[in-house]
């Protein structure tokens, strides 16, 4: 099968967006790591935080579930129907603005709890202006593959699904958009018409030190609840391959861990960026398990006195 010709572009540009619902406090790091790292590799990306954005206009039920981040209620259908019903002029106002930024993509983060919200944007941005692309990634797309591949189809609302890392796997698909096409690619499942072709395992990150630190452009950090915590992290998968742990699904066997050293100074550049912030939490599966490069994190946390009002992190009692 051939691949789509849909005209060269000199820039592509993303809109990158996490859909109702996130943690109130603060961004996600997977979008503000490919916002980076689509940077650094020559490509016009900004994220979105819809999901504080509505948080911010939302009342009642709707502001409730989104506060408690309520799982059942924003997996399920129905509420989502009645969430964007309920606020039209709000979604009508969001889809402009996405469409007036120039973006011809549109890369959505997909957990169980931004699943449906994703799917019913994607809807309207397509309606909207079918030659905008959707992309797909984010741990739903592993657990969820099958039901996305499907509505995928079916529907014509998604273009491509990234099933694990996004890094490598988004610059080669801008790449190609950028090149004007957009086939089957490593790391994706690439939909051309009804059928969606795998491209196989995705291109290594390659060394974390080496990949910047996460940007989250101009969201708002305002309309997040106190205490806003900006999200970091040390490392990438486990090494332990405990029998009931869904760890190897998002991450495969493989384990990343990056230097205290380079942890550190994305900290100081976070703090630097975000003034006031003083939160930062550790977005890790494990936090402790290369305890001398946390310890040599710790010593410089004190060596320059970073101050924070918190810290909080996922570990375990393995060293
Ligand atoms: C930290 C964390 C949290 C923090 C979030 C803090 C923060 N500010 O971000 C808190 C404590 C709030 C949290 C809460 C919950 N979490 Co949580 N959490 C995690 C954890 C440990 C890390 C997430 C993370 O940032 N990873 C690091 C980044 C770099 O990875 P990433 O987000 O997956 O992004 C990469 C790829 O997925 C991909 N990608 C992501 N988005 C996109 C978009 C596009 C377009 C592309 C191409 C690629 C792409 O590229 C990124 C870079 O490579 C993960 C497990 C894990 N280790 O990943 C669970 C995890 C994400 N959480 C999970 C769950 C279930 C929850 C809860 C629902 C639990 C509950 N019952 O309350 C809640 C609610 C989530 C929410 N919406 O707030 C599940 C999600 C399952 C699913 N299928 O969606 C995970 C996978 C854990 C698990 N194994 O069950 N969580
Ligand atoms: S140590 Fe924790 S994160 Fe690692 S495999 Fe075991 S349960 Fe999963």
């Amino acid at each position: 099968m051939g691949a789509i010709t849909i005209g060269r572009a000199d820039r592509v540009k993303i809109g990158l967006i996490t859909c109702p619902t996130w943690t109130p406090h603060g961004p996600a790091l997977g979008l503000g790591l490919l916002n980076g790292y689509l940077k650094q590799h020559g490509h016009d990306s900004f994220v979105m935080d819809l999901a504080n954005e509505w948080r911010a206009v939302a009342r009642g039920e709707f502001r409730k579930a989104m506060d408690d981040v309520d799982v059942q209620r924003l997996e399920n259908r129905s509420f989502i129907n009645r969430l964007f019903s309920e606020h039209e002029r709000f979604v009508q106002e969001k889809v402009d603005r996405l469409l007036d930024s120039g973006a011809k993509i549109f890369g959505f983060s997909i957990y169980f709890t931004t699943r449906e919200s994703s799917l019913e944007l994607a809807r309207r941005i397509k309606r909207r202006d079918p030659s905008c692309l959707i992309v797909c990634g984010g741990p739903e797309c592993i657990r969820q593959q099958e039901l996305l591949l499907r509505i995928g189809a079916e529907e014509g609302i998604i273009d491509a699904i990234v099933p694990g890392l996004g890094e490598t796997t988004l610059v080669k698909l801008l790449d190609r958009r950028r090149e004007g096409r957009f086939d089957v690619c490593p790391g994706a499942q690439v939909r051309l018409g009804a059928k969606f072709l795998d491209g196989g395992a995705a291109e290594p990150t390659g060394d974390l030190d080496g990949i910047p630190f996460p940007d989250f452009g101009d969201i708002d950090m305002a309309l997040y609840r106190q205490p806003v915590t900006l999200p970091t992290y040390f490392s990438r998968g486990c090494p332990n391959q405990c029998a009931f742990c869904e760890t190897k699904a998002y991450w495969g066997n493989r384990w990343q861990n990056r230097s205290g050293a380079r942890v550190a100074q994305e900290i100081e550049a976070l703090c630097l960026r975000h003034p006031g912030i003083k939160r930062i939490e550790f977005c890790d599966t494990l936090l402790n398990a290369n305890i001398r490069e946390l310890e040599s994190f710790c010593d410089r946390v004190l060596e320059a006195r970073q101050r924070s009002n918190g810290w909080a992190a996922s570990s375990s009692g393995w060293t």
